[in-house]
């Protein structure tokens, strides 16, 4: 049965709430190969020297350049922290590795790893976390069984990729027995999750084709949306005149980032409207509904519409006054009021 010292030298943890047995072999860690049991110790002399390790960078301490990592299983009777096999810190020299994992910018992390001074070896190591320190041990390892210790910390992550470095700071090819490296995620916030219309602008007014533009910023763009255009308001279920929701079915675009619609205002009376732009949420998502008011001012149709103050009452064209209002529309070929004069 294998010796294990608990160390909280560096952390502040509650002890209570943690399962030792459970994080040997937590199914949360994010560490590749973090106890080491890969690749496996074929030697007869019961270590080897490998080129490459699956998920972690090996380089010497001293230059950055690329080098060997030395794996024992059973050598000298030594039993392993966790499984059958653990590191030296220093295959031909002092070495270092690290591996990158996936974070949560502001998430929390409880990170543990367990060392032990090599017998009659004055031997020690750095643990980083971000770039940062985070751990530093060193020691003489007696005669005998290997004395394990397991450090746990609690780190922040500051970006989506951390670097988990461990490195050897002594100076001969002996050097500090590492193993099981175990990081777990104990907070992800959820991602800042923006929209934002485009199109419309805040009380634009409108005529004719109007475009209906937003964006959505989310991490993984694969949420559904919901949208509206409804005339003078922004509740929910009245007043829709476009959309997908209150038994509209108008086309739109929609990626899960950007969305474009497209209307032609024309038909619509004149006055104030709401774009409603409403991304539906996934697990953790953040609420979000965009509302953005504008409004529609077409044009006169009808002669009678510029007369009793009526010209003043448009703007897309606006008119100085009432024989403005009437000359726009008799030169308006388009225009289906002017038909007196037909
Ligand atoms: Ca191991
Ligand atoms: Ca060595
Ligand atoms: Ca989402
Ligand atoms: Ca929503």
């Amino acid at each position: 049965m294998k010796k294990t010292i608990y160390s909280l030298l560096t952390v502040a943890l509650v002890m209570s709430t943690f399962s030792y047995v459970g994080l040997a072999k937590a199914a949360g860690n994010l560490i590749t190969n973090g106890s080491f049991e890969e690749p496996v110790v074929t030697s007869g002399s019961k270590w080897q020297l490998m080129n490459s390790v699956p998920g972690w960078s090996v380089e010497k301490t001293s230059d950055d350049t690329a080098t060997t990592l030395e794996f024992h299983r059973g050598w000298s009777g030594n039993v392993a922290s966790e499984g059958q096999q653990y590191i030296e810190l220093a295959g031909n020299e002092p070495d270092r590795i690290y591996q990158d994992i996936d974070t949560c910018v502001g998430g929390t992390y409880n990170v543990s790893y367990a060392w032990a001074p090599r017998q009659g070896v004055d031997s020690a190591i750095k643990v980083y976390w971000a770039g940062a320190e985070i751990g530093s041990h060193n020691g003489i390892g007696a005669n005998g069984a290997l004395n394990w210790t397991v450090t746990l910390h609690s780190q922040t992550a500051l970006s989506d990729i951390t670097r988990i470095q461990i490195e050897e700071v002594g100076s001969n090819s002996m050097g500090m027995f590492f193993d099981n490296v175990v990081v777990e995620e104990t907070y992800c916030p959820p991602y800042d999750r923006t929209a934002e219309i485009t199109s419309p602008s805040e009380d634009e007014i409108v005529t004719g084709l109007v475009s209906f533009d937003a964006l959505l910023d989310d991490e993984d763009g694969n949420d559904n949306v919901q949208w509206a255009v409804r005339q003078g308001t922004c509740a929910v279920g009245v007043g829709t005149v476009l959309g997908n929701v209150d038994g509209h079915s108008d086309s739109y675009d929609w990626n899960g980032d950007i969305f474009h619609a497209e209307a032609d205002s024309a038909t619509w009376a004149d006055g104030a409207y709401c774009f409603i732009f409403n991304p539906t949420e996934s697990s953790g998502d953040i609420e979000i509904r965009e509302t953005l008011e504008f409004f529609v001012s077409n044009p006169p149709t009808e002669v009678s519409q510029c007369k009793k103050g009526g010209w003043e009452t448009f703007s897309s064209p606006k008119f100085k006054n009432q024989g403005d209002c009437v000359s726009w529309l008799q030169s308006n070929e388009n225009a289906k009021g002017n038909k007196k004069d037909n």
